[in-house]
């Protein structure tokens, strides 16, 4: 079976804030595996395909200004549980209701500016991997593997 992977976007707050080494720390020593990443501006018609779910909210039109409003980092990043841990390792989407230690927690105050995307399942991951990199992933494997995993 494929090991699992789930889709990050470091948010134009988290790139204007200096936060992208930070955020590549914590999944790198955690023991997860960058798997493919990108910087760049996204359009608002790309924007709003990637948050389609949530096209009939009201804070829908300002959470598409947000994201296109400067460059994002784009990632995949890959191991055991990495969707449900990368959502642990993010926080809750609001981050004064983040615990510390998380991102969100650490590094950020409103709903709005919450610095971090990251999946919510394994299908919504395959789904938005697809999205963002329809070139495809870097193919390579650690060679601390075994180091981290039994
Ligand atoms: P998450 O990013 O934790 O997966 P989500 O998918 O429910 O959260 O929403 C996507 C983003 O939309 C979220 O990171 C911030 C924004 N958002 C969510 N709920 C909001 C709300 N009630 N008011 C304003 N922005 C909101
Ligand atoms: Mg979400």
């Amino acid at each position: 079976m494929a090991a699992e992977q789930t889709f990050i976007m470091i948010k134009p707050d988290g790139v204007q804030r200096g936060l992208i080494g930070e955020v590549i720390s914590r999944f790198e020593k955690k023991g997860f595996y960058l798997k493919a990443m990108k910087l760049q501006n996204v359009e608002k018609s790309f924007a709003e395909q990637h948050y389609a779910d949530l096209s009939s909210k009201p804070f829908f039109g300002g959470l598409v200004e947000y994201i296109v409003s400067g460059p994002v980092v784009a990632m995949v990043w890959e191991g055991k549980s990495v969707v449900a841990t990368g959502r642990k390792i993010i926080g809750a989407t609001n981050p004064l209701a983040s615990e510390p230690g998380t991102i969100r927690g650490d590094f950020a105050v409103d709903i709005g500016r919450n610095v971090i995307h990251g999946s919510d399942s394994v299908e919504n991951a395959r789904k938005e991997i697809a999205l963002w990199f329809p070139e495809g992933l870097a193919e390579w494997s650690s060679s601390q593997h075994c180091w981290v995993y039994e």
